[in-house]
């Protein structure tokens, strides 16, 4: 049953008449959330750095994928992105003026082992013992994520994340970044949305590597598990006082219809799109009804290897975009299911469904049914065809919008009981949107890409003077 953009989104704080009486639904404040909450954005190293033949770096399976035609759909790469390699010190200036104390970034693999395993480039790791101190002297608390998605194309060539030695590669890594930043760097992301590494990566074929076999995704789904839980242990081994956890997309689900069918459907999906990682990751290893589905095609599995995976961690971050419905598809997939696109619903220009609902209830879920210690939004925001006005101003009142619900809708999960810790906007920069090239813009910050120039959007004032403190209506 078509659910109606009324009933979904309710009453709605980003709009100025936004109810006096019923308080959850008034504009946040940046003062009704707790002392110490983490306010971000994040960026990934492959769509903001460019500079991908400088100091050292090896080659990615990005830059291997991006080659080859048909693949981007503007033809493009991240040869260049937002040259953030170069212009850093003006991209963290950015981020303490809007007034955040946190940042979240990934380190490039392949500029610290540009075989992927083997000789050390020392240039790589000077370039993010940089970084990071350029962030500590903005009053930016580091957040890096050690993969987020640009694995050395060296270690493709030899099977990748379907070859368990990958794993022993990633711990290396892992530690050699923790031995140089750890003294500086408290707080430590493993993987960013191993469901897209699996996936888009191996499944589909829409991203880096490109692969398409059900058997290679789940072993690969097995391989980032363990690399996962292993690089916990590595991290906290080099770093006293580390806290670790790994970056999640999760989405809440419903059923295209209220018939048995359509319901058995979606939890036959949740079983790969949420639970697939969110069970092992907590000790109750692979969901039985997933793996039962997936017949001949489940991965290979040692001995201790389930145990390495729920490795304790500090926190989950959640990454949260949009719901999705899922109806029953006989034939369609090992899991015969098929996600129907929401109908009278707000929509980002992805047309990926607005539902600030979505994040209160998965994150009430993720809490009731995994415990976690503690959850940080580690991504939320949302892509507009932004236009840029005769005077240079980029009114993105959509984007402002999704922010205000979203900011709501957290302070709502916190009121709920979610230990709530954090919140990432996704992203600081307009940057390399992958398949998708630069013609999907996420940033708070428009970035012009013939000239670099960095221009703040309505969003990110909006940001700032919440941010500050305030009243940003
Ligand atoms: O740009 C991506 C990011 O790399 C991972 N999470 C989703 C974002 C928007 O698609």
């Amino acid at each position: 049953m078509p659910v109606t953009a009324q009933a979904q989104h309710g009453p709605d704080p980003s709009s100025p008449q936004a109810g006096a009486a019923d308080d959850s639904h008034r504009v946040p404040r940046r003062a009704d959330f707790p002392a110490g909450f983490r306010w971000g954005c994040s960026t990934s190293a492959y769509q903001v750095e460019g500079a991908v033949a400088e100091d050292g770096r090896g080659e990615s399976i990005w830059d291997r994928f991006c080659a080859t035609p048909g693949n981007i759909r503007d033809a493009s790469s991240g040869d260049f992105a937002c040259d953030h390699y170069h212009r850093w010190p003006a991209d963290l200036d950015l981020a303490r003026d809007l007034g955040l104390n946190a940042y979240r970034f990934s380190i490039a693999w392949p500029r610290i082992f540009p075989q992927g395993r083997g000789a050390l480039n020392p240039k790589g790791l000077d370039f993010y013992s940089r970084l990071v101190d350029g962030m500590l002297e903005r009053g930016l608390e580091p957040w890096p994520t050690l993969y987020h998605w640009d694995l050395p194309q060296a270690l493709e060539s030899r099977g990748g994340w379907a070859e368990r030695d990958t794993v022993a590669a990633f711990v290396e890594f892992a530690d050699a970044v923790a031995r140089r930043l750890g003294d500086r760097v408290k707080h430590w992301i493993t993987h960013n949305e191993p469901w897209c590494t699996v996936m888009h990566g191996h499944l589909e074929g829409v991203h880096a590597p490109g692969r398409k076999d059900l058997a290679t995704a789940l072993q690969v789904s097995h391989h980032v598990l363990l690399s996962h839980g292993l690089a916990v242990d590595a991290i906290r081994a080099r770093v006293p006082g580390a806290r670790a956890g790994i970056a999640l997309s999760l989405h809440p689900l419903r059923s295209a219809s209220a018939s048995p069918e359509d319901r058995a459907a979606m939890t036959r999906h949740d079983g790969i799109r949420n639970r697939w990682f969110l069970d092992p990751l907590h000790g109750r290893g692979y969901p039985r009804d997933a793996w039962e589905r997936f017949g001949a095609a489940v991965p290979a599995v040692r001995a201790g290897d389930l145990e390495a995976i729920a490795a304790p961690t500090d926190f989950l971050g959640v990454n949260y975009y949009f719901p999705e419905i899922v109806a029953n598809a006989p034939g369609e997939g090992a899991l015969e299911t098929r996600i129907v696109p929401p109908e009278a619903v707000e929509r980002t220009a992805f047309g990926w469904e607005v539902s600030p609902e979505g994040m209160v209830a998965l994150l009430e879920r993720v809490t009731r049914d995994y415990r976690p210690a503690r959850i940080l939004v580690t991504e939320n925001g949302s892509t507009y065809d932004d236009v840029v006005t005769a005077d240079g101003r980029i009114d993105d009142e959509q984007r402002r919008r999704y922010l205000v619900r979203h900011l709501a809708a957290a302070r709502q999960a916190i009121a709920a009981g979610v230990p709530l810790e954090g919140y990432f906007a996704w992203s600081l920069l307009d940057n390399f949107e992958w398949a998708e090239g630069y013609g999907r813009r996420f940033g708070l910050v428009h970035v012009d890409f013939g000239t670099q120039k960095r221009t703040l959007k309505l969003s990110g004032k909006w940001f700032r003077a919440f941010l500050h403190g305030r009243d940003p209506a």
